[in-house]
């Protein structure tokens, strides 16, 4: 079997390039080791960038993300019970849009159907041959088969544990990485969210996160210690703790229920570099991890898919490399901001088990700080909203 790109991974990456390659007419198979439903099943982000918003319009696939989606034109950040907004359209003029990674991965997998645009999943074994030739090639097996797909461009986005980023050579691959000691235990709950703007909440009990899906769809996260384990929390004990940890003026208000959904992810700060190698090209999550904090794991995500798409673009259509050959640099470039921005906001909102008395100090003043500078809220906002492309 002959494609011109081969994608490894039907996360929101994939999906999201493949769309906009059918769109110029280039083919493209996604090989997904899953089921689409266990991909679906899959709760995790929730705060879209317009840059991500716009690459869906572009896809042809943003007509429920405009109809569902919440514009949220700010934030609140909260340390105790004192609580302030960082006001997006204010400072950028921009917003950013409420609407689950869930749902941008059903959409374009619905996408993906209807142009009868060829995903395999459930395979296994996959490996990269060649990328450093001028004919790769892909191996996998699907049923005890064994299958090859031979290739122009192959595009890895297999998130953090797949295998194109193995395949680099380590000679020639540089890693860079942080873990924090906590992770964040989050829940999903069919209430109201108790806030209409998100709130990032730092306490003395450590940081929590109110955020949402939908007028009655909740997502609630507090930090907890890495050994914790989902049935270690009741839901009764979620709700006592993250009542503890927000404001009391809004914790009076928060509606609880049932969760139906309860999971834990560790924090990580993660990047490889370089992000391509010879027909090989690494994106999102295969290439980088951030902490949750900034919401900016998916929003990466989308803008190594919009250099890389311009890079085939400029290929099939024009038949320059320019871009292509740019990738990994212009990639990486907004990569490490987002890095940073993501290590900043975790650093300022959550307890860290070995914090002096001094780095307290110096958290509580970077708070009291953004509270009352408006250039700082600035650069937090243009942060959060996303840097240009
Ligand atoms: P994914 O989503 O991990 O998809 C990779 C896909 O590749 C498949 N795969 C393979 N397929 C074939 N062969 C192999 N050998 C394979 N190995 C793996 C996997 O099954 C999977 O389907 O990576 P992708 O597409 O790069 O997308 C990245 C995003 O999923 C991720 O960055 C975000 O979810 C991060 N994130 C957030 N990002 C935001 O921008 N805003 C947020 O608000 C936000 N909140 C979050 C988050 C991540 C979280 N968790 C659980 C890590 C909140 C949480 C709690
Ligand atoms: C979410 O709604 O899942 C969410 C929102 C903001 C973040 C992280 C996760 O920073």
């Amino acid at each position: 079997m002959r494609t011109q790109v081969v994608i490894i991974g039907g996360g929101p990456s994939g999906l999201l390039l493949g769309q906009l390659l059918h769109k110029i007419g280039v083919e493209a198979v996604v090989l997904e080791r899953k089921t689409r439903d266990y991909v679906l099943s899959r709760i995790r982000a929730g705060i879209l960038e317009t840059g991500l918003v716009d690459l869906m319009r572009e896809a042809g696939v943003a007509e429920r993300l405009e109809t569902e989606g919440f514009i949220h034109d700010g934030t609140i950040i909260s340390y105790g019970d004192l609580e302030f907004s960082i006001d997006f359209r204010k400072h950028t003029g921009r917003s950013v849009v409420v609407y689950g990674q869930t749902e941008v991965t059903r959409d374009l997998y619905e996408a993906r159907e209807a142009a009868g645009a060829e995903t395999i999943f459930e395979v296994d074994g996959v490996e990269i041959h060649g990328a450093d030739s001028d004919a790769p090639y892909v191996t996998f097996e699907k049923d005890g088969n064994e299958h090859r797909i031979d290739c122009d461009f192959i595009a890895g986005c297999d998130g953090f544990h797949g295998v194109s980023r193995q395949t680099i050579p380590l000679t020639l691959r540089r890693e860079y990485e942080k873990t924090y000691p906590f992770g964040w235990l989050g829940i999903l709950s069919e209430t109201p969210p108790v806030n209409d703007e998100l709130i990032y909440a730092a306490s003395e009990r450590g940081f929590a996160l109110c955020s949402m899906r939908n007028a009655n769809l909740s997502r609630y996260y507090i930090q907890c210690a890495l050994s914790d384990s989902p049935e270690d929390w009741t839901d009764a004990a979620f709700w006592q703790e993250l009542k503890r940890r927000i404001p009391a003026a809004h914790a009076e208000k928060l509606v609880t229920g049932p969760s139906i959904e309860k999971s834990i992810a560790p924090l990580r700060s993660f990047v490889t570099e370089p992000m391509r190698w010879g027909r090989l090209f690494l994106c999102g999550d295969a290439a980088h991890i951030v902490p949750p904090t900034g919401a900016k794991g998916l929003n990466t995500a989308a803008s190594d898919i919009h250099y890389l798409y311009q890079g085939l673009r400029q290929h099939y259509l024009d038949g320059s490399t320019e871009a292509l050959d740019a990738y990994s640099d212009r990639a990486l470039a907004r990569v490490w901001k987002a890095e940073r921005f993501s290590w900043w906001m975790t650093n300022l909102l959550h307890r860290f088990p070995d914090q002096s008395a001094f780095d307290l100090k110096m958290q509580k003043a970077d708070i009291d700080f953004l509270r009352s500078n408006d250039d700082a809220q600035s650069v937090m906002a243009q942060n959060y909203v996303g840097l240009p492309y």
